[in-house]
């Protein structure tokens, strides 16, 4: 392992032992003017802590000891980076950098830090997460010159890739019993693993080691490789033919990251996998069989709208085209959403799309057309045509929209539709998608239905199904975070029916938060996890669609944490 790398692991270490912000059982804000589902979700720690250039005292700000800068450096990519960036420029919170804190001087910035501010920013101070020496240390090291993560380049992913299992020593053809169809990929976020789980016997067939606070799992065209990504930015790709399936090689393609997908387009199936970084901000194009990574591209640039020069717009959600050899990647804290064309890495051609800030997460209307992407806090969903490659309408929608994939179905009154609820409110947004026959609901909000409260982060249903699923598991009130609302698509405007899922897991105490419905290849079973603390027992419950009655409950010891899943078929064909 070089320098780098050892130092990254031992700070991976180091957060290891620190509680997640945003993990199930984080501590409540308690501030008044900040929505405890906006601060849960999007304050996260940053995996990076002692991964950063050399430490530089500014002469003009107040005094720090090299002890006081390390803990201060750590303390702020744990709780500040998330909001702030992590080179203090400002993301979906202010910026920090010197020119302004230096002027705003050690007691001010204490004040804030203390109470925090009706703008979102948390009470550090009187919530009692930092104590007052920590409050005193942090004004006093804002005032200096940000130290900066280093950048990770082709070297740097070259020394972490391994093929540990190359392509001519696979399997020639499936080699297990699997019905691979109906394999579900969950994510046992704080184990850093993921369990496939058999979805016919509801058995855990494989639990597998991957990176840390892994976050979301993806297919490849075929069905045949699974590539899993932690929030370390590591790519695991796993083999589902192999007898028993593992992983096969692994890349870290920067030092913080959230999405993975693969190309699907017509001649391309499994050729290519795409990683966006949160840091170093750009994306990575890799073989699809080995990760081997073949092209870096920066997303630094200018925001959309004021055309101001923004340092590190991370890559949020990335969704592979069906129409062109392209995928779609979605630059978020400047609002663009660039159409990469693979078909040529080293003519790469990209259309850039404005839409709007703050790009996080979507899907495909059903046509697989329109990528409908919430711009979250803009409270916006972009539609881009994947086709014509353009925007097609920047739709306002509730506050902080957080659809998952979203939701595709035929709404009685106005045509096909896709949903999304918020984080922010108690609204789910139902937007016309057929611009054909229904060219007056297209890309307006045909209904707001209400929910049971804001905290929503997953919407889904299934094209047999009759049901709309709609959770908020960040919803501050645990009757709300642990059940289910769901809606009668038939008759979307009546009022949905709640239900306790956590009630049903019948698990020990912990926060057991209601998360991401997931369904069956066959569209007649929903999964949900209940998610509890890292050290608290977590099950899966399964319900049957139709009845809405208690199927099964999954519970073993080895589910830690378990928050996505994805189930390989309706991954695999963007079925949601
Ligand atoms: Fe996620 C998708 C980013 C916290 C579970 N999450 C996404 C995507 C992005 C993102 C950009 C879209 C990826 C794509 O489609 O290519 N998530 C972030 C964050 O930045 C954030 C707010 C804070 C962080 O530090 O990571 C965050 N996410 C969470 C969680 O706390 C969740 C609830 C639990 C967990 O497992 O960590 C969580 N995110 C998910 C899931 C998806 C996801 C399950 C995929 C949903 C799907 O159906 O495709």
């Amino acid at each position: 392992m070089n320098t780098k790398l050892t130092v990254l692991a031992a700070s991976i270490l180091v957060m290891g032992a620190t509680q997640l912000a945003v993990a199930a059982d984080a501590p409540p804000s308690g501030h008044p003017g900040t929505s405890e589902p906006e601060l849960r979700y999007k304050g996260a720690p940053v995996p990076m802590g002692q991964e950063t250039g050399p430490d530089t005292a500014s002469p003009k700000a107040p005094p720090l000891t090299a002890a006081e800068f390390n803990r201060a450096k750590q303390i702020y990519f744990e709780r500040c980076a998330g909001c702030h960036g992590v080179l203090r420029k400002g993301a979906t919170g202010k910026p920090l950098t010197p020119d302004i804190t230096l002027q705003r001087g050690t007691d001010y910035l204490k004040v804030f830090i203390n109470y925090g501010s009706p703008a979102g920013m948390p009470n550090w101070g009187t919530s009692g997460q930092l104590t007052e020496q920590e409050v005193d240390m942090m004004a006093r090291f804002l005032q200096h010159e940000p130290p900066t993560p280093p950048e990770f380049g082709m070297k740097d992913m070259k020394a972490s890739w391994k093929v540990i299992v190359p392509p001519e020593k696979r399997p020639k053809k499936k080699e297990n019993d699997l019905n691979l169809d109906n394999l579900f990929s969950v994510t046992l976020r704080d184990a850093g693993q993921i369990a496939l789980i058999d979805g016919d016997s509801k058995k855990i067939v494989e639990v597998i080691d991957t990176g840390y606070a892994v976050h979301i799992s993806r297919m490849s065209a075929s069905g045949r490789y699974l590539y899993v990504i932690g929030r370390d930015a590591q790519i695991n790709l796993i083999d589902l033919w192999m007898k028993h399936p593992a992983n096969v090689a692994v890349i870290k393609v920067g030092l913080e990251a959230r999405s993975v997908d693969t190309s699907k387009y017509k001649g391309y199936e499994d050729t290519y996998a795409i990683a966006g970084s949160y840091w170093p901000p750009q994306y990575t194009i890799m073989k699809g069989d080995t990760l081997e990574p073949l092209k870096i591209v920066s997303t630094r640039g200018f925001t959309v709208d004021t055309q101001e020069y923004h340092p590190e717009p991370r890559v949020a959600s990335i969704v592979a085209s069906h129409f062109h050899p392209e995928f779609a990647v979605n630059v978020k804290e400047t609002g663009h959403t660039l159409m990469v064309n693979y078909s040529n890495l080293n003519n790469l051609k990209v259309t850039d799309i404005g839409t709007a800030r703050f790009l996080h997460d979507g899907g495909w209307d059903s046509t697989r057309r329109y990528f409908m992407v919430a711009a979250n806090q803009s409270n916006k969903i972009a539609v881009v045509d994947a086709k014509e490659d353009k925007l097609v309408k920047l739709v306002d929608v509730g506050k902080i929209p957080h659809p998952g994939r979203g939701a595709n179905f035929v709404d009685p009154k106005y045509g096909p539709v896709w949903a999304t609820g918020d984080l922010g409110d108690d609204q789910i947004a139902l937007i016309g998608t057929d611009p054909v026959k229904h060219p007056k609901n297209a890309w307006k909000v045909v209904r707001m239905l209400k929910g049971q409260g804001g905290g929503s982060l997953f919407i889904k249903t299934h094209p047999k199904s009759k049901n709309l699923w709609v959770d908020t598991a960040l919803n501050p009130d645990p009757a709300i975070s642990q059940s289910i609302a769901v809606y009668d698509i038939a008759h979307i405007d009546k009022a949905p029916q709640v239900i306790k899922i956590a009630e049903l897991a019948n698990l020990g105490d912990g926060p057991k938060r209601v998360v991401q419905p997931e369904y069956n290849k066959a569209g007649d079973e929903v999964w949900f996890s209940v998610w509890n603390g890292k050290t608290q027992e977590s099950a899966i419950v399964v319900l049957d669609d139709k009845t809405r009655k208690l199927k099964t409950v999954i519970k073993d010891k080895r589910l830690i944490t378990p928050t996505g899943k994805f189930n390989v078929y309706n991954t695999q064909h963007d079925v949601y």
